[in-house]
């Protein structure tokens, strides 16, 4: 008994102690090679991709949606938000059956006029700038989330707006929820210019009700200041309409570390449980950030809580979680970020993160950082007059051993 309340302590107190770190040693790690071993090009002349790409920025987003056909291989959805072919803008997403040889075996369209999709889409909606896949009604085919960040739903313009399209294993839509000001039961207040949508990711189910719940990125929000930027937190239903929500912003949910013109929420990502206590927590792009510069960028790990607040948060920067990358001045790190697994096998969640505006080789060409984290006790002391046993495998300082 006694030995088993000792573990329930010492891990109690390794979670409490806990914070959360880049890895002090990336740049010396041996980690296993990690390169490309062959590629195949998707485009309007490549790949065996025979649509018709109308417009800029096929590719704006990318999700992969498991495997809809059912042919043993995975399927992906890329979003054109720039799409013109039903009017300027209005956006769409592709969805693009994969062969094993990463070429195209077959596609479907979903826009205002293709795919059996009969939402309603305007000029300049961008539907398409950000896809994610996310399990609802649990029918065996992913429900996919699609931003689009200049719906004017509830007011003057872009307030932005979020499609869930309920698939059909053709890749058409068989039915879809939209989420905005004025519709899908979101009681949520967006404001003009807030753009809604510009990112969304499946991060789990955060409040244990046996439906995945949606992170939705408003970087333009004003809470606090001009473009400080927003994460919506919504807890969703089987339907596709929202159950309830919360804000997560310079002054909501418990967070208030934002300044102006940061973007917070430009991209967002689920990354699983990283701080191990049981709730999905979230990695939030706020490229604007100028700590150690002008718009070096940053990215916020939150550790969450079922209610959707802020439990934690480490952030990620030229100057801050102990993060040894240089960040120069407008390198927009934290512009995307995705969640990667344990790419070294250290028994902890990995991320990537671009930094579109990187100048490596060029102005503005860009760049993607392979951030290794790490979690550990904290170094803090314990208390000076309960130092733990120096050489045995005791309590850790602070607790008191068995009597
Ligand atoms: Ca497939
Ligand atoms: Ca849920
Ligand atoms: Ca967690
Ligand atoms: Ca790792």
């Amino acid at each position: 008994m006694g030995k088993t309340i000792m573990i329930l302590v010492i891990a109690a107190t390794f979670v409490a102690g806990m914070f959360l770190s880049i890895d002090s040693n990336m740049w010396v790690k041996a980690v296993p090679f990690v390169g490309v071993d062959s590629e195949q090009k998707i485009s309007d002349t490549a790949g065996d991709f025979t649509g018709t790409l109308d417009g800029i920025g096929f590719g704006r987003s990318v999700a992969s949606i498991g495997d809809l056909d059912d042919d043993g291989i995975e399927d992906l959805a890329v979003g054109a938000p720039n799409d013109s072919v039903d009017g300027a803008g209005r956006g769409a997403v592709w969805i693009l059956f994969m062969g094993t040889d990463g070429k195209v075996d077959g596609f479907q369209k979903i826009s205002d006029t293709a795919g059996d999709f009969t939402g309603i889409l305007d000029n300049i909606d961008n539907f398409g700038r950000s896809v994610a896949s996310i399990d609802l009604d649990n029918d065996g085919i992913k429900e996919l989330a699609v931003g689009a960040e200049g719906d004017d739903d509830g007011g003057t313009g872009s307030e932005g707006a979020v499609w869930i399209l309920f698939m059909g294993t053709d890749g058409k839509v068989d039915g879809f929820q939209k989420i905005s000001d004025t519709a899908g039961d979101f009681t949520g207040e967006l404001d003009q210019l807030d753009r809604f949508g510009t990112s969304v990711a499946a991060i789990g189910d955060l409040d244990d009700d046996g439906i995945e719940d949606l992170a939705v990125g408003a970087p333009f929000d004003a809470d606090g200041g001009a473009s400080t930027g927003a994460v919506w937190i919504l807890f969703m239903g089987t339907d596709g309409k929202v159950d309830g929500f919360q804000k997560i912003s310079d002054t909501a949910g418990d967070f208030g570390q934002l300044d102006i013109g940061d973007q917070f929420g430009r991209s967002v990502a689920g990354i699983g449980d990283l701080d191990n206590d049981g709730i999905e927590d979230l990695a939030v792009g706020a490229p604007f950030d100028d700590d150690g510069g002008t718009s070096t960028g940053a990215v916020w790990i939150l550790f969450m809580g079922t209610d959707g607040k802020v439990d934690g948060f480490q952030k990620i920067s030229d100057t801050a979680g102990d993060f040894a990358g240089a960040l120069d001045n407008n390198d927009n790190f934290g512009n995307s970020v995705a969640a990667i697994g344990d790419l070294d096998n250290d028994g902890i969640e990995d991320l990537v993160v671009g930094a579109n505006l990187d100048d490596d080789g060029a102005d503005n060409r860009g760049a993607v950082w392979i951030i290794f984290m790490n979690i550990f006790p904290s170094t803090e002391p314990g208390p000076p007059d309960q130092p733990g046993p120096p050489d045995q495998p005791g309590p850790p300082p602070g607790i008191p051993g068995p009597p």
